[in-house]
């Protein structure tokens, strides 16, 4: 097996303990991060899929979630950027009553590699604390919402919609898994991107427009 395979496997069985020295070798075989990363996202694709099908429950897609994230901290530093020009400052989070956060924290991962400052609230953030962050931070630019759920999608919605009427110069992007571009525009939102690579690009282009 593959090291980059073995990532995947032991991403998917959620042993946290063994992916980040996983992750480590499958650099030093010459793995690219970006590769490395991608095996991981679609080990929580299968981890989700085994969730549909009842195989798995909620605990089992939990410690998956928590050996991705011990994953992901190996490639950080690799993935970041160096932080030389700021665009600006980007308040990230995840809606209310949505506690995802893996895609939400690659998002920021990328973005701020994009040249961004980054503010990151978490998950499960309210309408009003996006405002508010963007509101105490210097030089807010965009803020960036993450929603994994259908039933988050009209917390989404409030969300963009809060936050323009706040904010009316600050750029909001949207994004997740049932988030569609045709949604996003009909929230208000200022742009949508479907992966977090689409969304550093997008982010740099909304400030810089
Ligand atoms: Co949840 N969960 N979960 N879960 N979970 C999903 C999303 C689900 C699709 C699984 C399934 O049924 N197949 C399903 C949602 C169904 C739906 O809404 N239609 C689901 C469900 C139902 C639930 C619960 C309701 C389960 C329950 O309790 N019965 C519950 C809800 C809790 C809550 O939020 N209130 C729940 C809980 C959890 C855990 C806490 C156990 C855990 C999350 C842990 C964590 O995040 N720290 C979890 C997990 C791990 C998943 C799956 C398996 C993996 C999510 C993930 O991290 N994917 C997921 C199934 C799946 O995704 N196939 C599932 C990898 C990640 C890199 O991708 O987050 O999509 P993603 O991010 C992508 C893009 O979407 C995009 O870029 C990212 C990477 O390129 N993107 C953006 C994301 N945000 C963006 C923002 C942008 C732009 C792009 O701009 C701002």
């Amino acid at each position: 097996m593959s090291k980059i395979a073995e990532v995947k496997a032991k991403v998917e069985a959620g042993k946290s303990k063994l992916v980040p020295g996983l992750v480590q070798e499958a650099l030093e075989a010459g793995a690219a991060p970006a590769e490395i990363l991608q095996a991981m996202v679609d080990s929580m694709g299968v981890v989700g899929d085994k969730f549909s099908s009842g195989e798995i429950f909620v605990p089992e897609m939990l410690i998956a979630a928590k050996a991705m994230s011990k994953g992901v901290e190996v490639l950080k530093p690799l993935m970041a950027g160096d932080g030389s020009a700021s665009l600006g400052t980007c308040v990230i989070g995840t809606v209310a009553g949505d506690l995802h956060d893996i895609g939400k924290n690659l998002v920021a991962m990328m973005i701020e590699s994009a040249g961004f400052d980054m503010v990151d609230l978490g998950v499960d953030v309210p309408a009003d604390n996006f405002v508010q962050a963007a509101k105490d931070n210097a030089n807010v630019k965009l803020v960036a919402c993450s929603g994994l759920l259908t039933t988050t999608m009209p917390a989404l919605k409030e969300a963009v919609q809060t936050i323009k009427a706040a904010c009316p110069d600050v750029k909001v992007i949207v994004g997740g898994a049932p988030v569609t571009p045709e949604y996003a525009a009909e929230v208000g939102a200022d742009g949508y991107a479907p992966d977090a690579g689409s969304a550093a690009v997008k982010a740099k282009e909304l400030v810089t427009a």
